[in-house]
């Protein structure tokens, strides 16, 4: 007799740059999630769907936990609604070079009433002693919160294959919820706007990046074959926007020369990227955004 199917949703929640974005990306062997060395990198809920012989783990990427204005209790009625209760298991995710920190414990304070099973993941083991990281899966023993406890490199790919099958133990028998070609569920626009952002994160400094938003508004096959998007970059003050053209629209030269070998790679078509920069409008001032002076993009 052959397994039954299993089927379910994980979570992979954790403060901001521990890795959870990292860690979807190498199980599904495929980037929906950008990544950076930056805090709150991930803004959204981030679908991926892993396929497996006899199994789909629906894997949920999740804006870091981070403490800000909030209260505790607001947050957990806002996170746990949205994310914990309705999915079969959560992934917890430390950092083992920070080992277990305030804002950890945030997390793990959000979580101490919510049923569903916890498997604590530690990531970038390639970075730490293994003495240091023993005792810091010792400390995390003692808190009786999981079910589990494994120590990973998600960048290096260490321990991924002991995850997955970590995770299926968790999973109930269950439908292929997902067709077998589909990887997230994210719409292509908002994944290259991510690429774009990403792009952003990378070569800007300060506040900046933070205060970006990314609106892929068309992108259409041309006759000549090449596909043309034209996105629009928000930010949220003139100073920002005069920031992210940089002198004689050089910045917003290479922000659209990086983001655009990406999505060549990634379309397998030559890409004419146009890129716009404006303010967002605030609650104050009313009436649409302006559209910047059309950048001098590279074009073919
Ligand atoms: N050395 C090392 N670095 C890692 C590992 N996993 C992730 N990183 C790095 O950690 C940084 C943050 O990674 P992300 O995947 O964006 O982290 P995140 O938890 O999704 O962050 P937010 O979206 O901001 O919550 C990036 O620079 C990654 O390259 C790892 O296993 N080892
Ligand atoms: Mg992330």
């Amino acid at each position: 007799m052959t397994d039954p199917f299993k089927s379910g949703y994980a979570s992979i929640i954790g403060r901001p740059n521990v890795g959870k974005s990292t860690l979807l990306n190498r199980l599904l062997m495929q980037k929906v999630a950008v990544i950076s060395n930056r805090p709150q990198t991930t803004r959204n809920k981030i679908t991926g769907v892993l396929h497996l012989p006899n199994a789909q783990i629906i894997l949920v990427d999740t804006p870091g936990i981070h403490q800000s204005e909030r209260t505790l209790n607001e947050m957990m009625v806002r996170v746990s609604v949205s994310t914990f209760s309705d999915v079969d298991l959560i992934l917890v995710m430390l950092s083992a070079d920070t080992g277990f920190c305030d804002e950890d414990e945030f997390v793990l304070n959000s979580m101490q009433r919510v049923k569903t099973k916890k498997i604590l993941v530690i990531n970038k083991i390639d970075l730490v002693e293994k003495n240091g990281l023993l005792s810091l899966m010792d400390e995390m023993n003692r808190k009786s919160l999981f079910e589990e406890i494994i120590p990973i490199s998600a960048l290096k790919e260490d321990g991924l294959d002991s995850l997955k099958n970590l995770i299926l133990n968790y999973l109930p028998e269950g439908p292929e919820y997902f067709p077998k070609d589909m990887v997230t569920d994210c719409p292509e626009t908002f994944l290259f706007g991510e690429i774009i952002r990403e792009k952003i994160l990378k070569l800007t400094r300060f506040e900046v990046p933070h205060a970006v938003a990314v609106v892929v508004e068309d992108m259409r096959e041309q006759d000549n074959g090449v596909v043309r998007i034209d996105a629009t970059i928000y930010a949220e003050k003139a100073s920002q926007k005069k920031i992210l053209i940089g002198q004689g629209g050089s910045m917003l030269k290479s922000i659209g020369q990086l983001a655009r070998q990406e999505l060549e790679k990634r379309l397998g078509a030559k890409i004419f990227l146009k890129l716009f920069v404006k303010v967002r409008p605030t609650g104050e001032t009313r009436g649409e955004p302006y559209r910047s002076s059309v950048i001098p993009n590279d074009s073919y």
